[in-house]
């Protein structure tokens, strides 16, 4: 099975790039960000709890972000493939993804980081927010999701670069373009 992060800062077009290589490959596209707005907006206890912490920016916990992951791999058994997209977003979500993927004989295959610079991230946030209206796409907001990023996220980076499976792809340039970087280096393992 491939399993494949898909990884970068919020705006640097994972949910875009997840969803194409999904398709190229038949994989099964996870994205956290996608199921807990799902749980929001059908008003269900764990969408109620975590409602206000994704409005103001702030990372869900890993406790229920794990237990949402178990439950995806456990229903997805038969799938050949999975692109995970906003997950993990911290040190201990990492840990458990490879505890959870190994119980049944899996690991992470690849880890593609979407490269981009804050300028660019937040005028694609903001851009975002007239077209889609998503609340966390203000600019204070987009600034305190990056805060998380930088303080909670970003360290992974090492944790891959150490298991040798993490590579960068710049990710400005049309979605195209960034697209086929993204297969040739999902060809290329
Ligand atoms: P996510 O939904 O994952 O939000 P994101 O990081 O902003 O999205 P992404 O990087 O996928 O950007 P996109 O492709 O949409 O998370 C939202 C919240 O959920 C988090 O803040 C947190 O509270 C919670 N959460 C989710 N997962 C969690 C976890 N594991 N642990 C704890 N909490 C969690 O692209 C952004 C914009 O750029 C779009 O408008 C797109 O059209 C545009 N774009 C994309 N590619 C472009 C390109 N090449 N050029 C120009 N524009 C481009």
């Amino acid at each position: 099975m491939f399993n494949l992060i898909l990884f970068g800062p919020p705006g640097a077009g994972k949910g875009t790039q997840a969803v194409k290589i999904a398709e190229k490959f038949g994989w099964k596209h996870v994205s956290t960000g996608d199921i807990l707005r799902a749980e929001v907006s059908s008003g269900t206890p764990l969408g109620l709890k975590v409602k206000a912490v994704m409005e103001t920016g702030q990372l869900v916990s890993d406790d229920l972000l794990i237990e949402i992951m178990e439950s995806v791999f456990v229903n997805n058994k038969d799938v050949n493939g999975f692109v995970l997209d906003g997950f993990p977003r911290t040190l201990n979500q990492a840990q458990e993804l490879d505890l959870m993927l190994a119980k049944h004989g899996e690991s992470v295959t690849l880890v593609l980081a979407l490269e981009v610079d804050e300028t660019e991230l937040v005028k694609r946030l903001l851009n975002r927010a007239q077209e889609q209206g998503r609340k966390d796409d203000t600019e204070e907001v987009i600034k305190n999701r990056l805060v998380q990023y930088h303080h909670h996220t970003k360290p992974l980076i090492e944790y891959y670069q150490e298991k040798n499976i993490y590579t960068e792809v710049y990710g400005v340039g049309s979605i195209d373009d960034i697209f086929n970087q993204l297969v040739s280096q999902i060809s290329a393992d």
